[in-house]
């Protein structure tokens, strides 16, 4: 087993090592494919159980599942050869398919896992070799002969895993990236944003900041290892029903006439009180200017974006072409966009939950329309369109918060984006709404602080807010869960109050 084992960790190490120069790193390929072959309800169950960290938890999946086979190669291979070598070429047989089913795979994209697994099957049979050699040995160098396996075995499985470990680190092409990201220009806007009026940040310690450092932005997204796009090589194509059909480069853009938009962001599996809602400064050119370019064809109603790693979002033409500005971003608060948040160009697209708008390491934009093409989410159960919803959140005091009696500053931000928020409310113990104060609107599209000072008096108590748009409408009380189309419900939290 300890032969399977080291001979796996080696094979695994080794391919991982070579990805860091050519083809595709069968972890990332496999963990990809694997995400985009679990069914929906099993998807949402790991989410709800481990957040974003349902990425660690596929790959620790995936390391058992490879530990699992590396076990039984290892003991099929001492009494039954050769089924161990066998097994190691099934594995590597479906990590050859799960690389060539990823988007962009070429014919040298699996050469890294065929080398892994290569390289697996020889010491495999190298160490039960040397086993079986040693049964029928005198004692004496029988025992010998398992030390040096055992030494063997164990310095290959350390190789393994510190290879593994290392390959992402290593990866030449990574850290040219995060160069070459580094030495970006961003250009000056043509049309910046207004600066930040007084009164629109209130700056409660605790509540949210009025817009997100890039380093505390939430992430969501499918890609397990972040997709490395060189900016050089990196091409947007606009395709589809369209009368001229182009295509323009990172330095092409990075020479259109620039804009600043203040914008929030929101991802449609924000539950209610949640913190996957962020703001930016982004510097971007307006997507309607490309597509005037494009001359879309009038019976278009949706334009299918689609990133390097094949995530695809099904946005309604208007919203990229109306006068909301949706982008096609290349900054995010003065910084080329992070690696994570889709350099060298995403877009964002004000008004609309990130899974059918925000897509990041964009190469395509496909005209075309709902009834021909599905987007990856909404292929898998979520709403075809996305408007977000008005929303609203307490940020301090936090739930289960202890304070202390007297005067305590409730607050927190309150959101729909492409209206704007004409009120907040506050109702303690499900007592009358009272008004709480708003600060200066930023913009429609971005959220909007609020602060209450509420008179607590000792004991324990629930505080519930609700926020009322700028066309009237009133927050949805009715709680629904995140799935189709984005939660509903109001906020509470329960504090107590020495
Ligand atoms: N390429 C790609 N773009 C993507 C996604 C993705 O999985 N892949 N997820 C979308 C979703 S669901 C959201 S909410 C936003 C999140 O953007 P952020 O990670 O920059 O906050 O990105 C969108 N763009
Ligand atoms: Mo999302």
């Amino acid at each position: 087993m300890l032969s399977g084992v080291a001979a796996g960790s080696a094979g695994l190490g080794g391919a991982e090592l070579a990805a860091a120069s050519v083809g595709t790193s069968p972890l990332s390929a496999v963990s990809s494919w694997v995400i985009d072959l679990t069914p929906g309800w099993l998807k949402d169950a790991v989410i709800a159980f481990a957040g974003t960290g349902d990425k660690v938890v596929l790959l620790i999946v995936l390391i058992v599942v490879v530990t699992a086979v590396a076990l039984l190669a290892g003991l099929l291979e001492r009494v039954r050869p050769p089924w161990g070598a066998v097994a190691f070429g099934v594995l590597g047989a479906v990590a050859v398919v799960g690389v060539l089913t990823r988007s962009g795979a070429e014919a040298s994209s699996p050469l890294p896992t065929v080398l892994g697994t290569a390289l697996a099957v020889f010491l495999l049979r190298r160490f039960t070799g040397r086993l079986r050699g040693a049964d029928r040995a005198p004692q004496a160098a029988a025992g010998s002969a398992r030390r040096t396996v055992l030494i063997g075995a164990g310095a290959a499985a350390a190789i393994g895993v510190l290879a593994a470990l290392g390959a992402q680190g290593l990866s030449a092409s990574g850290r040219a990236l995060e160069a070459a990201r580094r030495a970006v220009r961003l250009p000056h806007p043509v049309r910046a944003a207004p600066p930040i009026p007084a009164g629109a940040d209130l700056e409660v310690p605790g509540a949210a900041s009025l817009i997100t450092d890039n380093a505390d932005f939430y992430r969501i997204d499918t890609a397990v290892f972040v997709p490395n796009l060189n900016p050089e090589q990196w091409r947007l194509r606009i395709t589809g029903m369209v009368e001229q059909p182009i295509e323009l480069g990172y330095a092409d853009l990075l020479e259109l006439p620039m804009q600043e938009s203040r914008i929030t962001l929101a991802c449609v599996s924000n539950p209610v009180g949640g913190d996957l809602i962020s703001t930016a400064t982004w510097l971007g050119h307006p997507i309607r200017e490309l597509l005037a370019r494009a001359r879309p064809l009038p019976r278009a109603d949706m334009v299918l974006s689609r990133s390097s790693d094949g995530f695809t979002a099904g946005t309604p033409i208007e919203a990229l072409t109306d006068d909301r500005d949706a982008l096609l971003a290349v900054g995010m608060n003065g910084r080329p966009l992070p690696q994570e948040h889709g350099f060298p160009a995403r877009l964002v697209v004000p008004g609309l939950y990130g899974y059918v708008s925000a897509t990041k390491w964009v190469v395509e934009l496909e005209v075309t329309r709902f009834d021909r093409a599905r987007a990856y989410w909404t292929d898998r159960g979520w709403g075809e369109r996305g408007p977000i919803k008005l929303a609203s959140r307490i940020d301090v005091p936090r739930q289960g918060q202890a304070v202390g009696a007297g005067r305590v500053t409730v607050a927190g931000v309150a959101w729909r984006q492409r209206t704007g928020i004409s009120a907040v409310q506050m109702s303690v113990d499900d007592g009358p709404w009272q008004e709480a104060e708003l600060a200066a609107e930023l913009s429609v599209d971005t959220w909007r602080q609020w602060r209450f000072d509420w008179d607590a008096t000792p004991g324990s108590h629930t505080l519930r807010v609700r926020a009322v748009d700028a066309d009237g409408r009133e927050q949805v009380e009715a709680e629904q869960g995140v799935l189709p189309d984005g939660a509903t419900g109001l906020h509470r939290v329960r504090v107590r109050v020495a």
